[in-house]
């Protein structure tokens, strides 16, 4: 089995069970002049992680295993948008630069450029911060036989930390890229990979992309 060099202890995997997800690396928190940068967060700070993820997706689709991406969003009537999420993010759903703000179909909802899915790829749309309340993703995940996944995308302390604490519960072991997902917050993004891989891997692995590729390209 391929054996990554990571944080707590060396993650272990094989290419039959191990699939990628790819969080949320979406227009209306990526693009300068979007959503995420007009509540006035640097948005540069999630794009340094384009070129790894760049790097990362050409290895990963040389090889047999699945690349799952997710969108953050909601219907147009946001009929399933929570009023307590709606409260405190009342732009949801009103124009913005790239379309109505985290409104499926709008251009600002999906994936960046550099980063778009290819036909074969399976792309969950989810209403909240983890990947698998109101969605298909455990159902995709077990069709698949998949019992590992490698997570990366953004940010680092909300979509990414909510899905791999889900996934840990149910069962899944899960590989933070740390140069492959992003925080608004350096603080954040620094103490989030601690929080993940300390205490023996609480809820996970932490590791560096280049080292994942070097494996996968063997
Ligand atoms: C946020 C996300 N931060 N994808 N969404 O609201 O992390």
């Amino acid at each position: 089995m391929p054996i990554v060099d990571a944080q707590p202890t060396p993650f272990e995997f094989d290419l039959d069970t191990t699939a990628l997800l790819v969080i949320d690396m979406q227009r209306d928190f990526l693009l300068p002049g979007g959503f995420g940068e007009s509540l006035g967060n640097d948005v540069a700070q999630l794009r340094r992680t384009i070129g790894p993820m760049k790097r990362l997706l050409e290895a990963w689709r040389a090889t047999s295993m699945p690349i799952i991406h997710t969108r953050e969003g909601h219907k147009p009537d946001l009929s399933d948008c929570p009023p307590a999420k709606l409260k405190r993010g009342p732009m949801i759903g009103q124009p913005g630069t790239f379309g109505k703000i985290l409104i499926q179909g709008e251009y600002g909802h999906d994936i960046i450029d550099e980063l778009q899915p290819l036909e074969n790829e399976v792309v969950v749309d989810k209403p909240g911060k983890g990947a698998f309340y109101a969605t298909d993703l455990e159902e995709v995940l077990t069709k698949d036989g998949i019992k590992r996944l490698v997570v990366t995308g953004v940010t680092t302390e909300v979509c990414v930390h909510t899905t791999v604490r889900e996934a840990n519960d149910r069962g899944y072991e899960c590989l933070v890229l740390a140069d492959c997902v992003g925080s608004y917050f350096p603080e954040f993004q620094q103490a989030g990979l601690r929080m993940i891989a300390a205490q023996g891997g609480i809820f996970g692995w932490v590791a560096e992309s280049p080292a994942l590729i070097e494996e996968i390209a063997r």
